[in-house]
């Protein structure tokens, strides 16, 4: 195992940051540091060690960041005897200044599970059987040749992930676009951050987070709109706290039909929770941006300087006064006035989103009007002023900009031919190898191809949709076709790999080398500490292996891609990124090896600290030759034509765009009265094949539930901990009910559960109740992101009759306060 040199490891600087190793499930957020705006978030350092290691004796420390969300929290992995054995936060690093979150804390553990996959296995009629690397890789090649040769390029997917290196992405790219040709590549990002981006390119006409996590410290105000912080980026809500606990706090606006951690903060901080009914949260928006402008809270300085399209959005809005949309959503006309004026009275104002408008009804449309609202009221680019378009999972940033989700390597555009022949120039291929005659395949679309047997290779990685994708009835007949040759490159045998032709074990964090970027723009190197189990090989190796048995070759006929190892692909991807706005010239493994702290993009030689927000001087990526999008309709998703758009935004401002509020297609019925919306709870990560084997977090939640209000529970006949049915005309989940203070009508299921720790064979039949949230989630999408609605469904809810006994109800994240 190659030794990389040690990182300056992060000492605890002062006395407030001595490592501290709490109960994470008992206290998620730990103690408090307060402090005002303007000031600098004191370090805290959290560590958790094995039993009976204690600090001194670890034997080297390895820097890195958090894999399990996408808050980037910087951390050294303790390291004894070649294992790992614990972790300690980094107090120098921008992100997290030495804290750590439960997952964080515990779920590294995992990877040392007895079942983790050691060996490349192959299907033998039912079984998955054994072998080596040869034989796998040598099955994969064989018909990926067959395929081209038979069908061409487009019989051939790639379904990524939000989970892999930057390094990885980026090959994934160059092999699937450039080397073979295909236009189906997607990740899993279309599933979670696919609307972050489709938001900022309606609005800035390119990807690109604009804030940072440092507007905490200057907020006065703080909007998370569908964002459940204090579970989904527990580290981010510290830093809230402890503003908060401080002499000049922030007030909060939430706005989530559940009563979150989040919501309680908002109404304790004086400011205002709102729980509209799901699916209307553009009628929401729409009304907040009318009350806004009828008091005039508008900076009109820099809405003429920096924007176009004000007087369209002001006459959209105009039809939404707060009489009305009280009504769509279920609120008080007067709740939206004190929201409208607190967002209006704000001086420095940080909106954040997240999936409660990205998997809902409208949900780029929602997206937009929260970048128009900070637009409106000039609140972008200074310190305490942003907009932070969530990412959710640890390395989405990546995929979106390495390419990996269809779109062009360094936000470049798909539909600009000079950016489509300078990424060929990167690459030395011929740009008419590279597709780019049709918008990229969004994964949606490639499932569908896959149910009608166009595409007959699929090659998974990292990501389970055999859990998490909607309507999982359907995903398994998809994926269970003998005419499909399904590819799982995983680390775990998840439900997934199991329905398999080749299944190639990985190597995972902790255990290769590459870096990842958070939803902050901040870049950290993870570098190798302990080698991995058996055979599995690091996810670039298994990618760089098969383009060489491909034997794939360039204009001059030398190898593609032309780089062989982590910090070589680095380089070429660093190279490709210059003068584009996710500018990494700067950046290298030696030069983020040295530094005590993450970086953000850009960083070159212009900016060679980074750079802590995007437009801080109103210049924005939006001329029509240097932007990555053009745009769409927000209500049709149609996309704009290039003339359209240069006729729209000839002088590279931002675009306020106002869309009409549309019913939901799946409302609540008599037959299914409820609005199912599915989410996260603290303790797991997604389909939990991490924590789910991580002890302390499995047995903080060690199943599913049901949340539902009182008031519901009562008119169902259920009291707290039944057993209960959650049906929709997709399917149902069977679960003991948690009654909590969402709004009336809401119900909430975690989507974290699926069948791999429950008894071979104990998946529902067709009809019967499942435990996967999945199994009731019908398919349908945002028709500008492409983003599948997994937060609105109309749903039944029954209890299960002859209950034996009373189970107690579920523990866990009730704890949560
Ligand atoms: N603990 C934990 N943390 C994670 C993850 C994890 O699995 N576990 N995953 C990471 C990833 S990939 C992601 S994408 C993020 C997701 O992070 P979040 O988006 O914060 O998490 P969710 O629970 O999916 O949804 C957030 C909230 O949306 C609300 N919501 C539902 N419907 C609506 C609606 O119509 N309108 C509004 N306004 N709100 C609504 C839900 O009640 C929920 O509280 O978390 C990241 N962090
Ligand atoms: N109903 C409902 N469904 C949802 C959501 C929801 O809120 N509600 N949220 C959606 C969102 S936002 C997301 S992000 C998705 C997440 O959905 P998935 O991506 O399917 O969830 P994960 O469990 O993270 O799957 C990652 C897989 O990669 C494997 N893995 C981990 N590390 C590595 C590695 O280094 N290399 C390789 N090769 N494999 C690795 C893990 O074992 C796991 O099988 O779910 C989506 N689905
Ligand atoms: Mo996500």
């Amino acid at each position: 195992m190659s030794e990389p040199s040690p990182r300056p490891s992060s000492p605890p600087s002062s006395p407030s940051s001595t490592p501290r190793d709490r109960d994470a499930i008992a206290d998620p957020w730990g103690a408090r540091c307060p402090y005002a705006a303007g000031e600098t978030w004191p370090a805290r350092v959290d560590v958790h060690l094995a039993d009976g290691v204690r600090e001194e004796d670890v034997e080297r420390w390895v820097p890195t960041a958090s894999l399990l969300h996408s808050n980037g929290d910087a951390m050294d992995i303790a390291v004894c005897d070649g294992r790992v054995v614990g972790v300690r936060g980094r107090a120098d690093d921008r992100v997290n200044r030495g804290r750590l979150g439960p997952k964080d804390l515990y779920a590294w553990q995992a990877n040392a599970s007895a079942d983790r996959l050691t060996r490349p296995l192959v299907r033998d009629g039912d079984r998955l059987v054994e072998t080596d690397w040869n034989t796998a890789m040598g099955r994969v090649v064989d018909r990926t040749r067959t395929l081209l040769r038979e069908q061409g390029p487009s019989a051939i997917g790639f379904y990524t992930s939000g989970q892999l290196f930057a390094e990885e992405y980026y090959s994934l790219a160059a092999i699937a676009h450039g080397a073979i040709g295909t236009n189906h590549v997607d990740g899993n990002t279309r599933l979670c951050t696919a609307t972050a981006a489709a938001a900022l390119k309606e609005t800035f006409a390119c990807d690109g987070q604009p804030g940072s996590y440092g507007d905490v410290d200057h907020a006065d105000v703080i909007a998370l709109f569908g964002h459940n912080a204090a579970e989904t980026q527990p580290v981010l809500w510290m830093r809230i706290l402890d503003r908060l606990a401080g002499p000049t706090p922030p007030r909060l606006l939430c706005v989530d039909p559940r009563r979150t951690a989040v919501a309680r903060a908002a109404v304790e901080s004086g400011g205002v929770h709102l729980a509209p009914l799901p699916g209307t949260n553009l009628a929401l928006m729409n009304g907040l941006l009318h009350q806004v402008i009828a008091d005039d809270r508008i900076d009109h300085g820099y809405v003429d300087a920096h924007t176009v399209g004000f007087d369209e959005l002001a006459a959209g809005v105009a039809e939404y006064p707060p009489g009305r949309v009280a009504d769509i959503c279920g609120l008080d006309a007067e709740e939206i006035r004190a929201a409208a004026r607190l967002l209006g009275s704000a001086e420095r104002l940080l909106s954040t989103v997240l999936q409660g408008f990205y998997q809902s009804h409208q949900a780029t449309a929602a997206a937009v009007q929260v970048n128009n609202l900070n637009l409106v009221r000039g609140m972008l680019g200074r310190p305490g002023c942003g907009i932070l378009q969530m990412n959710g999972q640890p390395t989405a940033e990546n995929t979106r900009e390495c390419g990996a989700d269809g779109d062009m390597a360094g936000f470049r555009n798909w539909n600009n031919d000079a950016h489509v022949a300078e990424l060929a120039r990167h690459w030395n291929l011929d740009p008419l190898q590279i597709p780019h005659m049709a918008p990229p395949t969004h994964a949606m679309q490639m499932f569908r191809y896959v149910e009608q047997g166009t595409i007959r290779m699929l090659w998974v990685s990292a990501t389970n949709p055999a859990v998490s994708m909607p309507d999982l009835a359907r995903i398994r007949r998809i994926l269970g076709q003998e005419r499909l040759f399904l590819v799982v490159q995983d680390i775990f045998p998840s439900e997934t790999a199991r329905l398999a032709d080749v299944v190639l074990p990985a190597a995972t964090w902790a255990e290769k080398t590459g870096c990842f970027t958070n939803a902050d723009r901040t870049v950290h190197l993870s570098d190798k500490a302990v080698d991995p189990p058996g055979d599995a090989r690091a996810d670039l190796d298994i990618l760089l292996d098969f383009a060489r048995r491909m034997d794939f070759r360039d204009a001059d006929g030398r190898p593609f891609p032309a780089w062989h190892d982590a910090e070589s692909a680095f380089d070429a991807w660093a190279a490709s990124t210059a003068g584009r706005p996710c500018d990494y010239t700067g950046l290298s493994h030696a030069t983020l090896r040295a530094r005590a702290s993450g970086v953000q993009w850009p960083c070159n030689d212009a900016h060679p600290d980074g750079t802590e927000r995007l437009y801080a001087d109103g210049r924005f990526w939006s001329a029509p030759d240097e932007c990555e999008s053009y745009g769409r309709d927000l209500v049709t998703g149609a996309p704009l034509e290039e003339t359209e758009y240069r006729a729209l935004n000839p002088d590279a401002k931002a675009v306020l765009k106002a869309a009409e509020f549309l019913p939901p297609r799946t409302a609540p019925d008599d037959e299914y009265p409820f609005a199912l919306v599915t989410g996260r709870t603290i303790h797991h990560f997604h389909t939990r094949t991490k924590t789910g084997r991580t002890p302390e977090l499995r047995d903080a939640a060690p199943e599913p539930w049901i949340e539902c209000s009182a008031t519901d529970a009562r008119r169902c006949g259920l009291g707290d901990g039944d057993l209960a049915d959650v049906r929709t005309a997709q399917g149902a989940v069977r679960a003991r009910v948690r009654i909590t203070e969402t709004r009336d009508g809401v119900l909430f299921v975690p989507f974290h559960y699926g069948y791999w720790d429950t008894p071979a064979g104990d998946r529902p039949g067709d009809g019967e109740p499942g435990r996967a949230a999945n199994e009731t989630v019908p398919t349908d999408w945002d028709p500008v992101s492409k983003q599948p609605l997994f937060k609105i469904a109309a749903a039944a809810l029954q209890r299960v009759p002859d209950q034996s006994g009373t189970a107690a109800p579920t523990a866990g994240s009730e704890g949560v306060r």
